[in-house]
């Protein structure tokens, strides 16, 4: 069973073709779209991801093995399993179909029709119709095909299904509005019958169709432009919603007007990945609502850091700690008998702190890997901010921790005690842990 981490920025379709596979799959799938794990137009722009994927471009796959696999097709069919692939020859052959269909027939008109309306793409109304009359040749062909059939191929969801069903997301929320659906019932029917799959649901969320079809957004275009040197520009919007021509202010000079009214070079627009991401709303505190804690947790982090653990550190967090403000958990990784090689479990616990690292100032966890090489387990004491875990509260932090069972502690219980103790000294029976693993060597 494959399991990895897929890069992303968030709310990628093609991200979900892959995260939706793998809901039926059960391929276990981690997902970097945030920082810091994952910065879109930063990490995948570094050395160390463009040795592993050459195009920089996402969604890309890292298995916890190392195999590595650009295109979201190929990441979507690595992900599913022989049922959702196709089963047969021919089965995998019309797989293979509508996948391609999904990329060369609907994917360009779908584009140059939605972008405008998100704004992410300057409006072009030759454009847009054009797209508009391919997009409906699209949808005639496959409501005939769904005339008799439930899905695209076979009598099961699979790969077809979930492509372009995804191809599809943004034109049926966008702009597919209930009389330009009309005439492929068939279509609309197999759309609302796909995304109301549990698997797909788990991606997506609730998909609401259409009510009424977007038009451009001039004001958001305008906005997400990146900020240019130059002198502020007045900017018409046409009756269309097409941005007029900019009109340079009046004490520019002569040649400047002429530079001004040439169509803005594509390099300094964003494309419409960029664009995308820029629209994304920015995240906010997830911990602002919790009242102020006398606990300072920098403090103890201080004294952890640089003195001793057993008559500084510990005491300090005994006397301190703030049941109200904080709660301390006990963490087990649920999937010991896949870890290997030592430095690669170590790896897997450095990861996650890496990609935890905003949780800093809101959380401490002292973790250890017990055993030695093909023979090991993880476990570790976790102190959070507020009385639940943190990893909900935002996207950014949920990649590792549902490898983990959790498990709160009660602050006054010798048990808590006895682990906050051992954890943080690294030294101790760890009786919870368990022959052989407590006797072995620990990696800290
Ligand atoms: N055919 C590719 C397209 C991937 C693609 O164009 N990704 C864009 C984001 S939507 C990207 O990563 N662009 C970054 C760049 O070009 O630097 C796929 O389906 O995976």
């Amino acid at each position: 069973m494959a399991a990895g981490t897929l890069y992303t920025y968030p709310e990628n379709w093609r991200a979900f073709k892959a995260q939706i596979a793998a809901q039926y799959s059960g391929a276990r799938l981690k997902i970097a779209s945030n920082p810091p794990a994952f910065t879109f137009g930063q990490t995948n722009r570094s050395p160390a991801f463009l040795n592993n994927f050459p195009l920089g471009k996402v969604p890309a796959y890292q298995g916890d093995d190392g195999f590595c696999l650009f295109e979201s097709s190929a990441i979507a069919h690595y992900l599913s399993n022989d049922a959702l692939r196709g089963s047969t020859p021919q089965a995998a052959a019309q797989v293979l179909q509508w996948v391609s269909f999904a990329d060369s027939e609907i994917i360009p008109p779908a584009s140059a029709w939605v972008f405008p309306t998100l704004g992410i793409m300057q409006f072009n109304k030759q454009a847009t119709e054009q797209a508009k009359e391919e997009l409906k040749r699209v949808l005639a062909v496959l409501n005939q095909h769904l005339n008799t059939r439930t899905f695209l191929v076979g009598e099961r969801i699979g790969l077809a299904d979930i492509t372009v069903a995804c191809s599809l997301l943004w034109l049926y929320k966008q702009v597919l509005e209930p009389s330009f659906r009309q005439p492929y019932p068939n279509v609309t029917r197999w759309f609302v019958t796909c995304v109301n799959q549990p698997q797909f649901k788990a991606v997506l969320g609730e998909v609401k169709l259409c009510e009424k079809m977007a038009q451009f957004d001039a004001k958001k275009f305008a906005e997400m432009q990146p900020k240019k040197e130059a002198p502020a520009k007045k900017e018409k919007v046409s009756k269309e919603g097409g941005k007029q021509q900019q009109q340079p202010q009046q004490q520019e000079k002569k040649e400047k007007k002429k530079e001004d009214k040439k169509p803005a070079p594509a390099e300094e627009e964003m494309d419409e990945c960029e664009a995308a991401l820029a629209a994304e709303p920015k995240t906010k505190d997830p911990f602002a609502h919790l009242p102020k804690s006398s606990f300072v947790l920098d403090e103890f982090k201080r004294k952890y850091s640089n003195e001793d653990t057993l008559t500084v550190a510990l005491p300090y967090f005994c006397d301190n700690f703030d049941r109200e403000g904080f709660s301390i958990w006990y963490a087990e990784y649920r999937f010991p008998e896949e870890l290997t090689m030592a430095f690669m479990s170590c790896n897997l616990i450095t990861g996650m702190f890496q990609r935890l690292d905003k949780l800093r100032k809101n959380a401490f966890a002292s973790v250890i890997l017990f055993g030695a090489n093909n023979d090991s387990c993880i476990s570790g004491i976790w102190v959070f901010r507020g009385q639940e875990l943190a990893f909900p509260l935002s996207d950014d932090w949920q990649i590792d921790y549902e490898s983990y069972t959790w498990r709160k502690l009660d602050v006054d219980s010798e048990e808590c005690k006895t682990m906050v103790k051992e954890y943080f000294a690294w030294e101790g029976e760890f009786k919870h842990v368990g022959k052989p693993f407590n006797q072995g060597k620990i990696f800290k």
